[in-house]
């Protein structure tokens, strides 16, 4: 339902002008903190209001010092020093009482600095809390080089039952009985700044920005995933990851444990059809008690394609269920609906050639050759212990094998593939004749490394005149990839797949570039997708692929003018994204549909290269649900911080799915389209499920209004006429300052007529309008013009 009537209007060529002054005058609007995190619960923990809620640690008789201030501030023009420290707990102290709670948990952060040249060169400080009685907890440290300023920080849970009735949070040095036997080591000076104490609600959400606009690289920044798998399918590529997100569990600055790849269980899908704007469709629950197949536990490194089976069209989803085997779900789609056909593992120890007692039987890769027959390979690892140059070069870990008919069974025997130094991601595809068997390198099980081999770590390749090869060491061609270290920093192991969208071959790969991103450079083993172009030498060798954040080139402009899944996203910062109940509106009843949610005040997501034509588009409309009052929806072109064009108020019903429209003047041609969120700091406020985009050529309710004033007699009259040059019935409504008529169901082709009686003798020159509504596919459409008249004399 359209809760906003959405207003066209002929004045569309003034409007351009005006928007283009907008652009010119480059206001620079800014984007607010992107954070979803608590209040900062310490009142004026910047200092800025002088020395206000702060006072000297007095848990102990013996304590004591002396707190100014001073400019030399880490953020803003204030902090404190801490002078004539009497005991290591001796600092500046706020009392959190009736503030903090027993059983929650709070994040803790802040500046120090200590600068006296017969200090030690580094310095420990701890944020301790102090309940009452003797009971101290440190709850955030840092060691801090002397003259530069450190950052507290630690996370602590109030223990159950604690009373904190008391509860008081101070900075202080390390304990020492006898302090004053060295003050310059113990009781130094010290200065404070940006102090925060706020709630720790964990979350997913990934606060970082990811993915630089105009960047290609990684392709989302939402959330994580390895392992891509490119499966086109009408001109749409699909990748299919390993989540890594289901591994993530961060703390207050998204540093989360290390991914073990433990839990995983289902797989991530995306999809575009322009290499830039990527569809989330959410994630496919494969393994596990609520997945697809239930008999599996994990599911890893997938690998997809489609066949024709009994007249239908089928798409297999090959999973790696961890290292022990490899198992397949069918779908309907390329995004489901999912059906367990075959009940069990499709690789395992059992299946005929697969196994020699050493290798996993993991990382599936599937290809269909042109007469129809399908091919997995499979299989990786195979340390034997011997620490071998032959183990380790050759540990012909990795398997080829005839899959059925049906695509869910294999048929006679699995081949070794000896690709030198293999370890896993074995992918298999074909070009001008020629197969090629891509695979990760190993790190080496010991044994030194063949130079003539890969270096590890890398994806080589193979190629033969057969999927079945043979794939021996003199089929091994060189290497495709690096490793990600060389470009980004992180390395980590990698996994990749080939494929061709509008006569170009591109490659997949992954990085852990938003896990470095988040961090700030370390890394957790969290890995995101990556692509790139792949070209060819003359005899069908590959040109080694360099890792890039550029990506690739977007290869079609998007269309503005349909339904556009909100969780179609190029660039964005602080939103996730979550199912929801129903289909997709954009890509049918069957597929799952998610929304853009944890919609902060300062987060946005954008489109790239969104092409208006040359008409352009006269409204946006959102499919929203409101969870807060006050949120607004502001449309941007070319850049997150460029001038509005259009504002959509959120302002319909709380937790109802509405649609709401803005009008938009004058936005034509090719854009990057930025939504900014707005509303109030910490509230959580609105999810959107899709965009649309009405364009000016195609809607509208089409009429030729004209205003004239004339005399009859002395008195003067306005004659307002409307043509409906529509091709649907239209309503009418003529107003002027001398009033208004409205005349239903206008047929196309005729029009509605009013003269008004002004009852004067003289009028000034004025406006009427006049408003149309008709029912345009479907939707009632509202479009208002204005027609000047002429002064007139009568009298
Ligand atoms: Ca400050
Ligand atoms: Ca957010
Ligand atoms: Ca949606």
């Amino acid at each position: 339902m359209l809760k906003r009537v959405r207003k066209t209007t002929r004045r569309r060529v003034a409007a351009i002008a005006v928007a283009g002054a907008m652009l010119a005058a480059a206001v620079a609007a800014t984007t607010g903190p992107v954070q979803a995190a608590a209040p900062n619960i310490i009142v004026n923990g910047g200092f800025e209001d002088g020395l206000t809620s702060w006072f000297v640690n007095n848990g102990n008789a013996t304590d004591g010092a002396t707190l100014s201030p001073t400019t030399d501030a880490y953020g803003g023009s204030n902090a404190v020093l801490v002078t004539n420290r009497k005991t290591t707990g001796s600092g500046p102290m706020q009392d959190l009482s009736g503030k903090v709670q027993a059983g929650k948990t709070y994040a803790i952060t802040a500046r120090v600095k200590y600068e006296n040249p017969n200090s030690p060169a580094t310095k420990q400080f701890f944020a301790t809390m102090h309940y009452g009685g003797g009971t101290y907890t440190n709850v955030g440290t840092v060691t801090v080089a002397r003259g530069q300023w450190g950052l507290i920080q630690g996370t602590f849970t109030i223990p159950a039952g604690q009373s904190v009735s008391t509860a008081r949070l101070f900075i202080e040095t390390p304990w020492t009985s006898d302090p004053a036997s060295a003050p310059d080591t113990h009781l130094m000076d010290f200065k404070v700044d940006d102090v925060s104490v706020a709630e720790f609600v964990p979350s997913t959400t990934i606060e970082a920005l990811g993915k630089n606009p105009g960047e290609g690289n990684p392709l989302i920044s939402h959330k994580f995933g390895a392992d891509g798998n490119a499966f086109v399918h009408d001109g749409r590529v699909y990748i299919y990851m390993t989540n890594d997100t289901q591994e993530y569990k961060p703390g207050p600055t998204g540093v989360s444990s290390t991914n073990t790849y433990a839990s995983i269980n289902t797989i991530t899908v995306i999809s575009s059809d322009d290499l830039m704007n990527w569809v989330d469709h959410g994630e496919i629950p494969v393994a596990g008690s609520s997945g697809v197949a239930r008999y599996a536990s994990n599911s890893w490194a997938p690998a997809m394609e489609s066949k024709i089976v009994d007249g239908k069209e089928k798409f297999f989803l090959y999973f790696a269920n961890n290292g022990g085997g490899s198992g397949v779900i069918v779908g309907d789609s390329p995004v489901g609906p999912w059906h367990d056909e075959r009940g069990s593992l499709l690789i395992t120890g059992s299946t005929p050639g697969a196994s020699n007692g050493k290798n996993w039987l993991f990382d599936p890769g599937v290809f269909i050759d042109d007469d129809g027959q399908g091919y997995l390979v499979f299989g990786g690892g195979g340390d034997d212990g011997t620490r071998s140059a032959e183990n380790t070069n050759h540990p012909k870990s990795t398997r080829v094998i005839k899959l059925g008919d049906d695509m869910i069974s294999t048929e006679g025997s699995a081949e070794v593939i000896d690709a030198p130094l293999v370890f896993e991601a074995g992918h298999l595809f074909k070009r001008d004749g020629k197969y090629y068997y891509s695979y990760s390198s190993n790190f080496g099980f010991g044994g030194p490394i063949d130079p003539n081999g890969p270096p590890t770590g890398a994806i080589a390749y193979l190629m033969a005149d057969s999927p079945m090869g043979p794939w021996t060491p003199e089929t091994y061609k060189g290497i495709i990839f690096k490793n990600p270290g060389t470009y980004f920093g992180a390395g980590g192991n990698n996994h990749q797949s080939v494929f061709q969208l509008d006569g170009q071959y591109y490659f997949t790969y992954h990085a852990q570039t938003l896990n470095s991103r988040i961090t700030g450079g370390a890394t957790q083993g969290f890995r995101s997708p990556h692509l790139a172009k792949l070209d060819f030498n003359a005899d069908g060798t590959i040109k080694e692929v360099k890792g890039d954040y550029k990506g690739v080139e977007q290869i079609r402009n998007l269309d503005p003018y349909r339904v556009i899944e909100a969780e179609t996203i190029a660039w964005q910062q602080g939103i996730a994204t979550e199912k929801i109940d129903g289909g997709s509106e954009e890509f049918g009843a069957q597929a799952p549909n998610l929304v853009v949610h944890d919609i902060d005040n300062g987060d946005w997501t954008s489109l790239a290269k969104v092409d208006f034509g040359t008409e352009g588009a006269t409204g946006v409309t959102a499919k929203v649900r409101p969870l807060a009052t006050g949120g607004k929806i502001q449309v941007r072109l070319d850049g997150r911080t460029s001038p509005v064009v259009a504002t959509i108020p959120v302002d319909a019903p709380l937790g109802e799915w509405t649609k709401l429209t803005a009008q938009l003047d004058g936005v034509t041609g090719v854009h990057d389209v930025y939504f900014t969120y707005v509303g109030a700091d910490g509230a959580d406020l609105f999810e959107v499920d899709s965009w649309s985009f009405e364009a000016a050529s195609s809607q509208g309710v089409d009429l030729a209004v004209s205003a004239s004033s004339r005399c009859i007699g002395a008195s003067t009259y306005v004659a307002v006429t409307a043509v409906n040059n529509g091709e649907v019935p239209a309503t009418v409504e003529l107003t002027t300052p001398y009033g208004s008529k409205t005349v239903a169901d206008v047929a196309p082709g005729k029009q509605a007529y009013q003269s008004f009686n002004t009852r004067a003798g003289q009028i000034d020159a004025g406006t009427v309008t006049v408003k149309g509504t008709a029912t345009i596919d479907g939707k009632q459409v509202t479009s208002t013009y204005d027609a000047a008249y002429a002064a007139a004399n009568c009298g």
